[in-house]
């Protein structure tokens, strides 16, 4: 496989809302990005995810764009970007956009025109359709809740929205909402940004009338013409969001001899942890079963070959904190957030972390849903409220899956609302912030912080991490997790103990170097070792 520059990268997603205020106003900005870029320059990354940043009345956190060409009022001015790009070349760090063109704003020009009528020149660039028996026209349903059609009095027709009311689905059939996209993503490619992740990709080439969402028969024709288009002859990378994808489908989308995009993020292991079947999504909790993992997580690791390339994550905004999700955040709180780091920084594919994770950000548990922002959350609420559930055992399951867990404040210091705000955040700021905040990560040696950054140095020192073999250790307990990596006559062995027991490990080979562990270790581990709580080491055996 041709090598480029983002196989050997780490990526930092940054959720501009949370990351740094400037200006008092309890919305994070621009120009506290700019102000922290030392910080990821030290930690190591090559690129920044940044979440959007366009202009947006904020219907589900600027992913409801209403001008792809404008910067979002809070976060601050068009000049301001611009020197976030030019602040983070100076760095080495790359800028990519979040570019979210499933669906656009309801308050963006071509929905404000499309909906004036039936006759509009932007009518056909969003899905329209008539009632079907005075009801919505087919049984499609909104990620959001309830329905995905909502009836526009206007002109009496329902349009479609996959997401909130406010997110009208564009129509991707129509060759003038292609060609506008293609235009405006070479707007940002000529600012100068690293690359795109693409908000539900999978989603554009959906056939409304059949009700096929995800996985359209059109869609990697359009990503084809996409990236002839734009990003294909430049030296970008562009990750898919793609949540219902195989490995067969990741090589559809990121073999390079197909030319659409760089990798994907797929969501497999993110679903383990949630109830199957008909009607039950993220909400229905059950335990995670660490075989299960084990196995999802190897299966990526050895499928995609020469043929496609791996996202390696635990978090983003999406989700809720790794550490408290399948680690321990109170006992083992270190320990637990340094083994998911090491286990996943030693894969193969390009890691991500989302801001906070370097230094072990919680979830923060709400007791009311007054307490919660994310309209995913609110919408989910009241809808299983009147389905007949009971208000504790949704507070529960909000506690461990909704989305506002991972959008708390950024942690700087210990300072009132973390160092985030002078102001009243936009959303609680967690209290273990006195504890868990980068100033103090960045004063201890042993912190989380410097495990990521070793990890991250790591992998720009050995190819191995980068390009080697993955092979699973199958003769293991169940909650040890171990596999090694070999490349040019090298091997590794990555072990990692995900549970509060002891679990002994036969190493199947002598430990000749250590790499990196999160309990100090006087010695390289050797023969039938015992590991403690939730530890971790990387060794090399060859
Ligand atoms: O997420 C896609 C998506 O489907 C999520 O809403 C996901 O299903 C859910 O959060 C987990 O249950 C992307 C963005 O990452 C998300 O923030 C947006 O809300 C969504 O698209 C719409 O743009
Ligand atoms: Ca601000």
């Amino acid at each position: 496989m041709e090598k480029k520059w983002w196989h050997q990268s780490v990526v930092y997603q940054i959720y501009p809302r949370s990351f740094q205020d400037t200006n008092g106003d309890g919305v994070g900005d621009l120009k506290g990005i700019i102000q922290h870029l030392d910080y990821l320059e030290n930690l190591g990354i090559d690129a920044i995810w940044l979440s959007p940043v366009y202009q947006s009345p904020n219907d589900d956190n600027g992913y409801d764009i209403s001008d792809y060409e404008a910067i979002m009022e809070e976060f601050g001015t068009m000049e301001d970007m611009e020197r976030l790009i030019s602040e983070g070349k100076k760095r080495g760090i790359k800028i990519i956009m979040d570019l979210v063109v499933n669906h656009t704003s309801d308050e963006h020009a071509w929905f404000v025109e499309a909906r004036k009528s039936k006759e509009n020149d932007y009518r056909d660039y969003y899905v329209w359709r008539d009632a079907v028996e005075g009801d919505v026209p087919n049984g499609l349903r909104s990620t959001f809740s309830g329905t995905a059609w909502e009836f526009d009095e206007t002109t009496g027709q329902y349009f479609l929205h996959l997401f909130s009311k406010r997110q009208p689905d564009l129509n991707w059939e129509n060759e003038n909402v292609r060609q506008e996209v293609y235009a405006m993503m070479n707007f940002w490619i000529d600012k100068g940004v690293g690359g795109f992740r693409m908000d539900v990709i999978d989603l554009i080439g959906k056939v409304p009338d059949k009700e096929i969402t995800g996985n359209g028969p059109n869609l990697h024709r359009y990503l084809q013409e996409m990236n002839t288009a734009t990003f294909g002859d430049k030296d970008l990378m562009t990750v898919g969001e793609t949540w219902g994808a195989t490995p067969e489908i990741a090589k559809l989308y990121s073999n390079p001899e197909r030319k659409e995009l760089s990798m994907i993020f797929q969501f497999e292991h993110v679903g383990l942890d949630q109830e199957q079947g008909e009607g039950k999504d993220k909400w229905d909790l059950r335990p995670l079963s660490i075989p299960e993992l084990k196995q999802v997580l190897s299966k990526w690791q050895v499928a995609l070959g020469d043929e496609g390339w791996n996202s390696l994550f635990w978090n983003n905004h999406d989700l809720p904190r790794i550490v408290s999700r399948w680690g321990n955040d109170t006992t083992y709180h270190d320990q637990s957030a340094k083994l998911f780091a090491i286990l996943l920084y030693m894969m193969k594919g390009t890691p991500y972390i989302y801001q906070g994770e370097e230094i072990g950000m919680t979830n923060y548990p709400i007791s009311d849903i007054s307490e919660a922002q994310d309209i995913e959350t609110i919408n989910m609420y009241k809808e299983r409220l009147a389905l007949g559930f009971t208000k504790e055992a949704l507070i529960e399951s909000i506690n461990a899956k909704g989305r506002d867990n991972g959008r708390t404040p950024m942690q700087w210091n210990d300072s009132p609302n973390a160092g985030f705000t002078t102001g009243e955040p936009w959303l609680h700021v967690n209290p273990n912030a006195k504890e868990i905040n980068v100033k103090n990560n960045l004063e201890n040696p042993d912190s989380i912080f410097y495990t990521y950054k070793k990890l991250i140095a790591l992998r720009k020192q050995h190819a191995l991490i980068v390009w080697g073999d993955y092979e699973l250790l199958t003769e293991t307990a169940d909650e040890v997790f171990a596999y090694k990596r070999s490349y040019n006559g090298k091997t590794w062995l990555v072990a990692a103990n995900i549970s509060e027991e002891a679990h002994p490990l036969e190493l199947p080979e002598a430990g000749k170097e250590l790499i990196i562990s999160n309990y100090s270790l006087t010695d390289v581990p050797q023969g039938t070792v015992t590991l403690r709580p939730y530890e971790a080491f990387v060794i090399r055996v060859s």
